[in-house]
């Protein structure tokens, strides 16, 4: 059957409807599939199909027959479209039924050990994970800021005076200033971050700031991109007898070792009065080194008594509030913990080392069921 409108004429009396619309309705029924339909809809309710032709002809009536026949033919659409909508959910229907027919899955198949299974957690990120766990369980929370920061929250809130030369101690990234002439820096460290935390909420402050920081300097033990660990404890009185055992318990839970012996040195940094540098103690054999013994000593992190000057910048009284901070460095970290010796290979993306140094997704670090699996 043609649906081509010149058939029926452009004047067609009732009866022609009649059977235009008998005639439509069983095509559709008939239609075994839904191609098969939409050649239906096409030759009929598309642009050039017999039911747009026969609305198109209207323009060319009286205005009476323009009324009756109009009506006719809306009629004659309505229900074509509705049977086609009709037509079309029983096809679907069948076309779903048939496949669920035809496709089989066995369930009791062997997983593929390939896809999501293959993947490596990158060392960086595990230890991230591992920090995460160890002081959450001494009811720290994790604090995060932006990369990109402003000289203010980066330098002038934490105590470095403008021109100082404490901000040449970090080979800053600097951007373009803006109008004002204020530069934005990407961070040299994540105590940005505390800030925000100190301006943000009220003592008591238990946090850990981890993330990436950057500075001007490349060889083989420095990326101008690095990770960052800080922590931050405020409170009325927040002492150096707390930190310390702080620091023991997170290096004794994170090296996985019974004992820590640490060793304090006055250190200089502008945030903190009294700073420090931190030494495990150490043994090295074979390149190897382990922690709790022996009579070696290692450098591994940074740590002070907040500067009242940091924390009138960040809105608390020094008359009421005391607190510590520390930073170590995530990459190195790992570097001591997973016996990685290059630095750079951290940042290659070079799957083979990935597959050999990653860990399991699944695998995930708890303090039950161990950090290292
Ligand atoms: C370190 C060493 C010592 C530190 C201080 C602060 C803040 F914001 F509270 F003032 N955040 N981080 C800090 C102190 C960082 O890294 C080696």
């Amino acid at each position: 059957m043609l649906y081509d409108g010149g058939a029926i004429g452009i004047l067609p009396i009732m009866a022609d409807l009649e059977d235009l619309k008998t005639a439509l309705l069983s095509d559709i029924a008939a239609a075994a599939d839904e191609s098969a339909l939409e050649a239906v809809r096409v030759a009929s309710l598309g642009k050039k199909g017999s039911i747009s032709t026969l609305l198109s002809g209207l323009g060319k009536m009286s205005p009476d027959e323009r009324k009756t026949e109009g009506a006719a033919i809306n009629t004659l659409k309505e229900a074509v479209a509705a049977a086609l909508s009709a037509r079309r959910g029983v096809l679907k229907d069948a076309a779903l039924e048939a496949r669920l027919a035809n496709e089989t899955l066995d369930v009791t198949l062997p997983v593929r050990p390939h896809g999501a299974a293959a993947g490596r957690i990158h060392p960086i990120s595990q230890v991230m994970d591992e920090l995460a766990e160890i002081f959450a369980d001494m009811g720290f929370s994790i604090a995060e800021g932006p990369d990109i920061e402003t000289d203010d929250y980066n330098f002038t809130k934490l105590n470095f005076p403008p021109d100082h030369p404490a901000r040449d101690m970090h080979d800053t990234f600097f951007f373009h200033p803006d109008k004002q002439g204020r530069r934005k820096v990407l961070r040299t460290h994540t105590s940005p971050v505390q800030v925000r935390t100190m301006l943000a909420q009220k003592p008591p402050i238990r946090v850990i700031c981890p993330g990436r920081t950057y500075r001007c300097d490349s060889d083989q033990t420095h990326t101008p991109m690095f990770h960052q660990v800080e922590g931050l404890v405020i409170d009325r009185s927040s002492n150096l007898g707390h930190l310390k055992w702080i620091l023991e318990e997170f290096l004794k839970a994170f090296f996985e070792t019974p004992t820590v012996n640490l060793r304090f040195r006055p250190s200089y940094f502008p945030f903190t009065e009294p700073s420090m540098e931190v030494d495990v103690q150490c043994s090295r054999k074979d390149g190897e080194i382990r922690f709790g013994e022996g009579s070696d000593w290692l450098e591994i992190l940074g740590c002070g008594m907040v500067h009242s000057n940091v924390l009138r910048n960040c809105g608390l009284d020094p008359e009421i509030y005391q607190g510590f901070a520390w930073g170590i460095g995530i990459d190195r970290l790992a570097m001591l913990k997973y016996g990685m010796p290059d630095l750079r290979a951290f940042f290659e993306a070079d799957v083979r080392w990935l597959k050999h140094y990653g860990f399991r997704p699944l695998d995930f670090p708890s303090l039950a069921s161990g950090l290292s699996p």
